[in-house]
């Protein structure tokens, strides 16, 4: 790429020029952008600023806190509630959602976010994230409610991660395809460095954690399974795995180079989809993934479409290399047809 150009430059653009997003759009990504930045730093910091270990406390999954997990979710809500671009906000790390004070302007957008994904990385030093998904708030009453939040992932107006990795990178996409920027910390900005990102439709790369392989359904035994069998078994060749356990790096793996990324539905919990929660973590990186021309399901529908009914929400992921993760779906079918 020739010229540097800053994602405040990019997002004028997508206004200005192609009119993909409003104003008060472009603003409030300047403002979710700016707080990652300041996230980064903090992880960057480690235990020389005190930031790494437990925060001694439970988030509503009755998941322990870890100190960065709250500074993060700070750094997002401080950053974003007094801008006026949004009416609420929704974090996994909270139970509640949070209406914007009425001391600060309102605006129309509700943002959802996991404020620090993958967790159990932070104090191992490897990539972590922050995930965001942007949706309208229905106009149709004033005031903002739970259920405003309950859209399917469809209607997201704007979704993305900033991973902190060796580089901290911002993947992004407004439903324009998807572009990536890498903050460079002389300018204290976030440069584009990559754009129309594709994900191959084929891959020999899946991600998963293997050591659930015992409480998984027939239909991703199988799917694995002949991953496994390699070039003497029904796919003819040999596959790769990789597994971060830190989605956001899992899934900025595929989008850079391909793969498919499953966390199934498992008999630990029978009564629960799955592990990964749909409002922060699928339905942002579900867009991400169709955006770059991959493919993102449950298993039994695109999750895309599936319709939220609490904040919380769990789901069965399957998504990335659009082979693949139709050829999942498939093995899903098949099974209920003989009705498995
Ligand atoms: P957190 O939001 O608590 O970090 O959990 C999500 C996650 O870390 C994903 O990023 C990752 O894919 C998964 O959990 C790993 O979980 P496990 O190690 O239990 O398989």
């Amino acid at each position: 790429m020739s010229k540097k150009i800053s994602l405040t430059r990019y997002l004028v653009e997508q206004q200005r020029v192609d009119g993909l997003i409003p104003g008060q759009l472009r603003l409030l990504l300047e403002v979710v952008a700016r707080a990652c930045k300041r996230i980064s730093f903090e992880v960057n910091k480690g235990a020389l600023g005190g930031v790494l270990g437990s925060a001694g406390s439970e988030n509503v999954q009755g998941e322990v806190q870890k100190k960065l997990d709250i500074i993060a979710n700070e750094v997002l809500i401080e950053a974003n509630e007094w801008g006026g671009h949004l009416a609420a906000m929704a974090s996994e790390e909270m139970e509640g959602i949070y209406v914007v004070p009425n001391r600060y302007p309102q605006g129309e957008y509700l943002l959802l976010f996991d404020p620090l994904d993958g967790s159990s990385n932070i104090d191992v030093n490897v990539s972590i994230g922050t995930i965001f998904s942007v949706l309208l708030k229905p106009h149709d009453h004033p005031g903002v409610t739970t259920e405003d939040f309950l859209q399917p992932g469809a209607k997201q107006v704007a979704a993305g991660y900033c991973i902190y990795g060796p580089q901290t990178i911002l993947a992004l996409t407004v439903g324009d395809g998807v572009a990536m920027f890498t903050l460079d910390r002389e300018q204290g900005s976030f440069v584009l460095t990559d754009e129309n990102v594709r994900i191959p439709e084929d891959t020999k790369e899946f991600s998963i954690n293997m050591s659930n392989l015992r409480h998984w359904d027939p239909s991703i035994r199988r799917y694995i399974d002949e991953c496994l069998a390699g070039e003497e078994g029904p796919r003819g060749k040999n596959f790769n795995m990789r597994w971060i356990a830190s989605m956001v790096a899992d899934i900025h793996r595929i989008l850079s180079r391909g793969g498919v990324f499953l966390y199934p539905w498992d008999k630990r919990e029978p009564n629960k989809p799955g592990k990964l929660r749909l409002l922060y973590e699928a339905n942002p990186m579900g867009w991400l993934i169709e955006q770059a021309g991959g493919a993102a399901s449950n298993g039994h529908q695109r999750i895309l479409d599936v319709e939220p009914t609490a904040l919380h929400q769990r789901v069965s992921v399957i998504m990335g290399s659009k082979n693949e993760v139709d050829r999942v779906a498939q093995y899903y079918a098949e099974a209920e047809t003989a009705g498995q």
